[in-house]
């Protein structure tokens, strides 16, 4: 059975707490158990987690290395920032989702730039938090 790791960056445990406009009515826990209901249904092994420091991304990434068939990323507002996590991504060489629940493209100029998507196998963007059921089928296809 495929092992999927769903990373949640920074600020995603307060979704609940912002805008409605952009990030619809969601909280990560409730997407957690979305997700969680979607790997059972689909027979994919999953763990969520979500971190608000850059250092353990890192970290849980570098030991998906040996545990993990895949990735699936939100590194929310580190997207746009942070070399260190797309640097530790590209050495995690299997498949690599990387997800946003509102569309970065259609919104301030600073969002445009994702520092990982070329180094990531796919991106979806703009979904909602339907999106990570977008990331977790379409991952479970590249790794077959
Ligand atoms: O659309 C997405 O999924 C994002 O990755 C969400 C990030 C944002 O920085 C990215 O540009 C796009 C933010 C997630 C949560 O942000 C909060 C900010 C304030 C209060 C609560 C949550």
């Amino acid at each position: 059975m495929a092992k999927i790791l769903v990373l949640n960056g920074p600020n995603l445990n307060m979704l609940d707490q912002r805008d409605k406009n952009v990030y619809g009515d969601s909280s990560l826990a409730k997407i957690e158990e979305n997700c969680k209901n979607l790997a059972q249904e689909i027979g994919v092994e999953m763990d969520f987690k979500q971190s608000n420091q850059e250092g353990e991304l890192i970290e849980l990434i570098q030991g998906a290395v040996r545990n993990y068939d895949g990735i699936v990323i939100n590194a929310a507002a580190y997207t746009h920032t942070s070399v260190a996590i797309r640097d530790a991504l590209e050495i995690f060489k299997k498949p690599k989702v990387e997800i946003h629940i509102s569309n970065i493209y259609a919104r301030e100029e600073f969002r445009k730039n994702s520092l990982i998507s070329d180094v990531v196998t796919a991106v979806v963007s703009g979904f909602g938090d339907y999106g990570y059921q977008v990331a977790i089928r379409g991952i479970k296809e590249l790794i077959k």
